[in-house]
């Protein structure tokens, strides 16, 4: 709820968002379900089903866990209908979310652990000035913040982090235009570590 508020732009975003996903909901989502309504459970199911999943962006690894899991559970309790397969598949899902969320939850409240948050995305998307928010939200439960200005490319990058750092009172680590961000987050983990930092957020430049 916090979360929503915070990240809420004037009028219309939370419409855009619903938008945005509808597409999803509409598009790839919907065809996982439809791809049940078949008369019986076949290989071409469960292939069908691996490709649309990688396609929805669910990422290799979990795809081919929800796939084996799937074919497992129908093995085992002699699952035919692929109604019911479907609904396996529901719970299935739902089980690795709610266990990825409580994962998250103890990682993050693992007090002088330092919780990384990398920030990406496209130019001007709003990455810097939502690390700003993201570390106001997180001193609020009296966490601890370090930013890293993983941008070394764009000229007033890391700039605009250390006066965001300055406002919020975060420490920033920054090296100079144009040197590897790779070693700046490099040296932004070990000082994290060294100063039992309970949040790290990485910024980086929106481009390829
Ligand atoms: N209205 C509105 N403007 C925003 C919001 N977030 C960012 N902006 C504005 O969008 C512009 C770009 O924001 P940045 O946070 O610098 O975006 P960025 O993704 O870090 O940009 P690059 O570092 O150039 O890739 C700035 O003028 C921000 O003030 C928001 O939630 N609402
Ligand atoms: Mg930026």
């Amino acid at each position: 709820m916090v979360l929503k508020k915070l990240f809420r732009r004037q009028a219309e975003p939370d419409v855009l968002l619903d938008k945005g996903l509808e597409k999803t909901r509409r598009g790839v989502f919907l065809e996982i379900t439809r791809l049940f309504d078949r008369s019986q459970i076949d290989d071409e199911l469960f292939e069908d089903l691996e490709m649309l999943l990688i396609q929805a962006d669910v990422g290799w690894d979990v795809s081919q866990q929800l796939v084996r899991e799937l074919q497992q559970r129908i093995r085992d309790e002699r699952i035919v209908s692929p109604a019911d397969a479907r609904e396996v598949l529901r719970l299935e899902m739902i089980q690795l979310l709610e266990l990825a969320s409580r994962n998250r939850k103890v990682k993050i409240l693992q007090r002088g652990v330092p919780f990384v948050i990398l920030v990406t995305g496209v130019n001007g998307a709003g990455k810097t000035t939502s690390i700003a928010k993201l570390a106001q939200y997180h001193k609020n439960f009296g966490r601890s913040v370090m930013l890293a200005a993983g941008d070394t490319f764009r000229a007033a990058a890391i700039d605009q982090l250390n006066v965001w750092g300055k406002r919020l009172d975060c420490p920033v680590i920054a090296h100079q235009q144009g040197a590897d961000p790779g070693a700046v987050v490099f040296d932004a983990m070990q000082a994290a570590h060294n100063r039992n930092v309970d949040v790290l957020i990485v910024d980086t430049a929106g481009r390829l």
